[in-house]
């Protein structure tokens, strides 16, 4: 951790995705996260067009709000297939205020009749960290993980698109696998180790 930064020092987490936090938590344990809707921090309005920046706006969002350091996570789906799609949309796919059911179903109705070979996708996550709103050197870390879209959903773990998202490397979906599980493989797992990186050397 820099000098400055204790491993009990709170940090806001700006996000209203049970699903993600519950993750971010787990993986970040014992460090003290608090989601963003313990100091009633009004939702940020995503309006950029990459992860980047849309985990930007959160951050610095919760970090203004809270007077904290805030953490941020923007993340999503992106299958070649539909050239990228839903990509920083995922989220609301099938409409604003859509259901992770509603995703899936709009997601497996534009890939039907794609073949198996032609369904490469892959969760992406960037994850930012600010000291401060005004934070000229956010941490930024990235992860990814490969896989492929299935034709139907398997599985009752995680969350959004994990029922349908394939992993070729353990011969289920994201959805079969234990939560300890998925904190080590998952694209979130992958930005946030790197994170803990930045942290102690930055
Ligand atoms: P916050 O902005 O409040 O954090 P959000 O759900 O709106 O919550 P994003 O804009 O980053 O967050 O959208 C992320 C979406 O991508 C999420 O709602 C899922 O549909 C999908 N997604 C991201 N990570 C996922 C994962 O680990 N498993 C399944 N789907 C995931």
């Amino acid at each position: 951790m820099p000098q400055s930064f204790s491993p009990q020092q709170q940090i806001v987490l700006a996000s209203g995705n049970q699903g993600k936090i519950k993750e971010i938590q787990a993986i970040l344990a014992p460090h003290p996260i608090l989601a963003q809707s313990h100091f009633n921090v009004p939702e940020a309005e995503e309006t950029a067009t990459t992860f980047i920046e849309n985990a930007l706006i959160k951050a610095r969002n919760a970090a203004l709000h809270c007077q904290l350091p805030a953490l941020a996570d923007d993340s999503g789906l992106v299958v070649d297939a539909l050239n990228g799609a839903p990509g920083v949309i995922s989220a609301r796919y099938a409409g604003v205020g859509s259901s992770d059911q509603d995703n899936v179903q709009k997601l497996l109705t534009e890939l039907a009749g794609v073949p198996e070979a032609e369904r490469t996708a892959r969760f992406m996550c960037v994850i930012v960290f600010m000291r401060h709103a005004e934070d000229p050197v956010p941490l930024i870390a990235q992860g990814v993980w490969e896989g492929r879209i299935l034709t139907a959903a398997i599985g009752t773990h995680g969350f959004g698109y994990d029922p349908v998202f394939w992993i070729p490397s353990h011969h289920c979906t994201s959805a079969e696998l234990s939560a300890t599980l998925k904190n080590t493989l998952s694209h979130r797992a992958q930005a946030l180790q790197q994170l803990k990186h930045l942290l102690l050397t930055a």
